[in-house]
């Protein structure tokens, strides 16, 4: 039997021997040969926080890791780059609080987390790192900017903004979470502010359409489908009565129209100043207003939140049935939708319901469950499922998704109606009144109006020199010397437009910038960008569901469309990975239940973390972390080391384990393939339970091969001590020779292991120690038991006699009679 115990004894000068000569072997830099097959392994690249790295964060990265180190064996080349994205708040708050401008907090993150990934062993290509506050990069946003500015696709408006009292800051609509700040939780409220945006509202059709030839969860597209929110539906038609106004609203069910008791408009539609104009109206609605404007749209169209308005004295007609409609004002329909207009369906909407109940609305149902006739006086909330046509005149009776179409032709017939379709996507707001991000490249002159700068004038560079306690919007507007210029057009005095990016712009097209991020004459070299992208692989958490993948989509179009990029889709394959949690919740600083990976590398080894972290479960799933489980890792990695010493001893096994070594080598490579690092080390632990009871040479190297992704210190070091040469690491990956497995001999391998188990149940029953145990084998298989009496012998530390069950030499209690194909006759003396 292999001993356990490590034949490496300190780890740590393993493990910085190797980082040494990776280093200096340039081995994990990638090719520029592009006859090679590229492969692009990503992770999203992280804000350089100063806080330390837990756990969870190393599982996120050595899941990249150990597929890079994977896939290089197989042959690919490789692109595997790290990078920062380094714009942001938390150093402009850092700033603010302790004094150290972000550009020296930022630098110095970005030390403490490369010492943190060297301590992992990342085998990241850091010549193309990529540093997205440096002017060399940010260069190429203000570029963006200008090429989107020039195709019509950024703009400036006045809009209401998520606007946080406490960060000072605009916030786009994926950073309000229920109606408060990402980062501070504060409630956030409704202001009206100039902002910059971009037109991705242009792409929602192609960013659906593009989904459908991607490999991302069910879960990811239908978030981003529901984000972009395309809804096919009607806009109706009426007039108001007693003036000449004509108003349309959009609707998605034609199939509840003749259940219309009232219409709602939104606040701040346009036309309710005028309707209620020196109407005794005009008070209470002019108060609503106000009211409405202190909530944010996602409180407004919250189902929880309280359904309130007023009535404006005014009615529409419908024009089918002739009917007078109320209008009223509610806060539960926005302007930003539709035509800001909603017909008041109480019966069959819920909103409106709740809306009718509370200022006494009349109640006219439209649709009855089958089989059921609801009645207005007892209905307790909307019925909103399909079902079946009343009260409508000729199309009573029918199904009502079948009237939906029916009913659709008849109201366009009519005049009436025209087919529309809405999407909830709405343009992207890119300006951030904050310092630390990239200067929107644009100047204010009193004569020209809104300038941009021209290509040759970029980097407009951001200023050092802010005072970041000053109370204004932005801390750019007290650099006098910035704000203040001349107009490129006029040469006129101008000013600079002192908003910033928000970092989504930062991070919406960075990985194209890694394969050539040196790259001073453009944003990037067609040729190389079109020879590495698509990412085949790209690893990251799900928090980024919309915002950030939503926008590198769109920004990957518009450089296809503009010729740069002959693909249109950045990210093929997509990887959510999964959380650590202790003590059941979520690793994170702010709950104190984190784990320094530091700490387990000092103690056990980074080979030993980094196996563990990628058996701990599937890499897209959340798991409780285990020092059971760490020690469990580390001994298994023992075990594997204690088969060096013990490498040809003979045995009589080969067949075996040539077969399983085979199947082996078959099933890791599957699932390494699939990112299931878990399962295929789950292959490698059996595989080196095997190898423990013969230890065979080649299967060794297998499997030493393929242990590689996840202990590349140790099977370096093994690799050398067995005189191979040069890294295990730039070996190429097994094959699987699929004519040596035999399922026959694993099938016999298991009879004598189930032999074994059958024999223990037997010595449990006798009393005293034996001394000799026989097994009488039928004589097919008394040549695979007879090489097998080591393995016996070993398990039982005694003398084991296998005779055949056809003519035994020794056979007292005629035990041999017993025996049956796959399960000898045991007898003990
Ligand atoms: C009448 C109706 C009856 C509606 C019914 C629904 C159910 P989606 O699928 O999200 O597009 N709506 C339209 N514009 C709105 C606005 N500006 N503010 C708030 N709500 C608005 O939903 C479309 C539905 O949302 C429309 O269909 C409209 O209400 C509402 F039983 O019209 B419906
Ligand atoms: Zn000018």
């Amino acid at each position: 039997m292999v001993s356990i115990a490590p034949v490496i004894k300190d780890h740590k000068k393993i493990e910085e021997k190797w980082k040494k000569k990776w280093l200096d072997s340039e081995i994990f830099q990638t090719k520029d040969d592009k006859s090679l097959d590229k492969y692009y392994v990503l992770e999203m690249f992280p804000y350089p926080s100063g806080t330390a790295a837990h756990v969870g964060h190393a599982r996120n990265y050595v899941i990249g890791d150990s597929f890079a180190r994977f896939m290089r064996m197989n042959g690919f080349n490789v692109l595997y780059p790290m990078g920062w994205d380094s714009f942001g708040l938390p150093s402009e708050n850092a700033a603010k609080k302790k004094g150290i401008h972000p550009m020296e907090s930022v630098a110095e993150n970005i030390e403490t987390m490369k010492d943190q990934f060297y301590a992992l062993s990342l085998s990241y290509d850091w010549t193309k790192e990529v540093t997205t506050c440096e002017p060399e990069y940010y260069k190429w946003n203000q570029w963006l900017f200008l090429k989107l500015y020039e195709k019509g696709l950024a703009y400036k408006k006045k809009a209401p903004g998520n606007w946080c009292p406490h960060c000072k800051t605009t916030l786009a609509n994926e950073d309000v979470k229920d109606g408060k700040c990402w980062r501070c939780d504060t409630q956030v409220v409704q202001k009206d502010i100039e902002q910059w945006f971009f037109k991705i509202t242009d792409y929602a059709d192609r960013l659906l359409e593009g989904l459908e030839k991607i490999e991302w969860s069910d879960d990811l597209k239908s978030m981003q489908k529901h984000w972009i929110g395309k809804s096919y539906g009607l806009n109706l038609f009426f007039k108001v009565k007693g003036t000449e106004e004509k108003i349309s609203c959009f609707t998605t069910r034609p199939d509840t129209y003749f259940g219309i008791t009232f219409m709602v408009f939104a606040p701040e539609h346009p036309l309710v100043d005028k309707l209620v104009e020196g109407t005794k109206y005009e008070k209470k609605v002019k108060e609503f207003k106000e009211e409405t404007r202190k909530m944010t749209e996602l409180e407004r169209i919250s189902e929880e939140k309280e359904k309130k308005g007023v009535f404006t004295g005014r009615y529409l007609i419908n024009p089918i049935t002739q009917e007078e409609i109320p209008i009223w004002i509610a806060n539960y329909v926005i302007m930003s939708y539709g035509t800001g207009i909603v017909m008041g369906v109480p019966t069959q909407d819920q909103r409106d319901f709740e809306f009718a109940k509370k200022y006494d609305l009349k109640l006219k149902n439209v649709i009855n469950p089958p089989g059921k006739e609801l009645k207005e006086e007892e209905m307790e909330k909307a019925y909103t499922e399909p079902g079946v046509i009343a009260n409508s005149g000729q199309f009573n009776s029918m199904d009502s998704e079948e009237a939906k179409e029916e009913m659709s032709e008849f109201f366009i017939e009519k005049g009436v109606a025209e087919r529309a379709v809405n999407y909830k996507i709405r343009d992207w707001n890119i300006s951030r009144q904050r310092y630390w991000g990239t200067p929107i490249p644009v100047v204010y002159c009193d004569k020209c109006g809104i300038v941009p700068l021209s290509e040759e004038d970029l980097p407009l560079e951001l200023p050092l020199d802010v005072d970041f306690k000053a109370k204004v919007i932005s801390p750019l507007q007290t650099n006098e010397e910035f704000v203040n210029t001349t107009c490129p057009k006029c040469g006129g005095p101008a000013k600079r437009e002192t908003d910033t990016m928000t970092t989504f712009v930062d991070s919406a097209w960075y990985f194209l910038r890694y394969p050539n991020p040196k790259n001073e004459e453009e944003i990037f070299n067609k040729g190389i960008v079109n020879y590495w992208l698509p990412v085949d692989q790209y690893i990251g958490g799900t928090e980024h569901a919309v915002g950030h993948l939503m926008y590198s989509r769109f920004i990957t179009k518009f450089l296809h469309d503009l010729g740069f990029l002959e693909f249109d889709e950045p990210f093929l394959r997509l990887l959510n990975q999964g959380m650590v949690l202790k003590g059941g919740i979520k690793m994170s600083k702010s709950k104190g239940n984190t784990i320094d990976p530091r700490e387990i590398i000092d103690k056990h080894g980074v080979d030993v973390l980094r196996t563990y972290l990628m058996s701990m479960a599937a890499p897209d799933k959340d798991v409780e972390w285990s020092d059971r489980d760490l020690k469990g890792v580390e001994k298994f990695l023992e075990k594997v080391m204690g088969i060096f010493t013990e490498l040809d001893k003979p045995h009589k096994k080969q067949k075996y384990v040539q077969s399983i070594t085979q199947k082996g080598i078959r099933n890791v490579t599957k699932y390494m393939r699939n990112l299931e690092q878990n399962k295929a080390l789950l292959e490698l632990m059996t595989l080196t339970n095997e190898l423990v009871k013969y230890p065979e040479r080649d299967s060794y190297k297998s499997l030493l091969m393929m242990l590689t992704p996840f202990a590349p210190h140790t099977c370096e070091e093994l690799w050398g001590m067995m005189g191979e040469r040069p890294f295990i690491s730039t070996q190429e990956w097994p094959e699987p020779d699929e004519s040596l497995i035999d399922e026959k001999i694993e099938q016999q391998e298991e009879s004598v292991r189930n032999t074994i188990k059958d024999v223990k149940s037997v010595l449990e029953l006798v009393e005293k120690e034996p001394e000799k145990i026989y097994l009488y084998v039928i004589p097919p298989e008394l040549e695979y038991y007879k090489n097998s009496k080591e393995l016996f012998e070993k398990d039982f530390k005694q003398e084991v006699i296998i005779q055949s069950s056809v003519n035994p030499e020794y056979d007292p209690k005629n035990k041999a009679k017993r025996a049956k194909f796959g399960k000898p006759g045991i007898y003990v003396e």
